[in-house]
């Protein structure tokens, strides 16, 4: 059993997010000492712990309990609520602030040579994607029925292998798209790092040590803003 006078944060281990969540967390006066198997950092100048792991887990980490707040992209924060949502699970985790890195969006992008006629166009096809809960949402909001083709990694080569016709991935700068010959057509979702917490509040101690990492946040980030 865990004791709750310790605050513990999930961040990525390595990827994208890492190194702007861990510097974030230093400009807030954070400092950690690092175990040897480099998942679990013990915080040395406040009781504050990190939990380093993948950003896919970290929604479900902190809905089971097993971390207090954890710091993920938006696109993988909404899909894994519409997945409780469609799922008849209750709402177990919430964003609490924007923290303005890694910025990206979850867009639709099609061959160069088509001529982009508006979401109609997709009717009937396959649309390759890691996201199938935010691309479903997004059909059904343009009253559009399309296949989806479920893959983790790799969406953008999909038209070209004949898996699909279409895909829905991130974008960031446009090369990784332009690269495979395809372009963005629309955009399903505007995404940026999140610091996320539990829905139910925290009734011990962790909710002062929230609240003053909060107010730190908060001043380091109106500084760089
Ligand atoms: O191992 P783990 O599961 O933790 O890492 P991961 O590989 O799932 O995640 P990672 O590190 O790639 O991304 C973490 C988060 O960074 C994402 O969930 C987004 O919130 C955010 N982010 C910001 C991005 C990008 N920019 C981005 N460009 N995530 C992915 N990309 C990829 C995209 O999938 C595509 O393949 O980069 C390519 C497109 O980039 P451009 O610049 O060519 O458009
Ligand atoms: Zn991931």
């Amino acid at each position: 059993m865990r004791t709750h006078d310790r605050l513990r944060i999930a961040i990525q281990k390595s990827g994208r997010l890492s190194d702007p969540a861990r510097d974030l967390l230093a400009r807030a006066g954070l400092s950690f000492r690092e175990s040897r198997d480099r998942l679990f950092c013990y915080g040395e100048s406040l009781p504050i712990d990190l939990l380093l792991v993948r950003d896919d887990d970290i929604p479900g980490l902190i809905a089971e309990g097993a971390c207090d707040l954890g710091v993920v992209g938006g696109n993988v924060l909404e899909e894994q609520a519409c997945e409780r949502l469609a799922d008849g699970r209750g709402e177990a985790f919430r964003p609490i602030r924007e923290l303005g890195f890694g910025r990206c969006r979850l867009s639709v992008a099609v061959p160069n040579d088509w001529e982009w006629t508006g979401p109609q166009r997709l009717a009937g096809l396959r649309i390759a994607t890691s996201y199938p809960q935010l691309m479903a949402r997004w059909l059904r909001e343009q009253g559009v029925e399309a296949t989806p083709v479920m893959l983790s990694g790799s969406v953008e080569i999909a038209p070209r292998l004949g898996k699909a016709e279409a895909i829905c991935d991130i974008v960031s700068t446009g090369g990784t798209l332009m690269a495979n010959q395809l372009k963005e057509v629309a955009v399903i979702l505007e995404s940026q790092a999140l610091l996320v917490a539990p829905s139910q509040p925290f009734g011990d101690e962790r909710a002062e040590l929230a609240a003053m990492l909060l107010r730190r946040l908060d001043a380091v980030m109106s500084v760089r803003a």
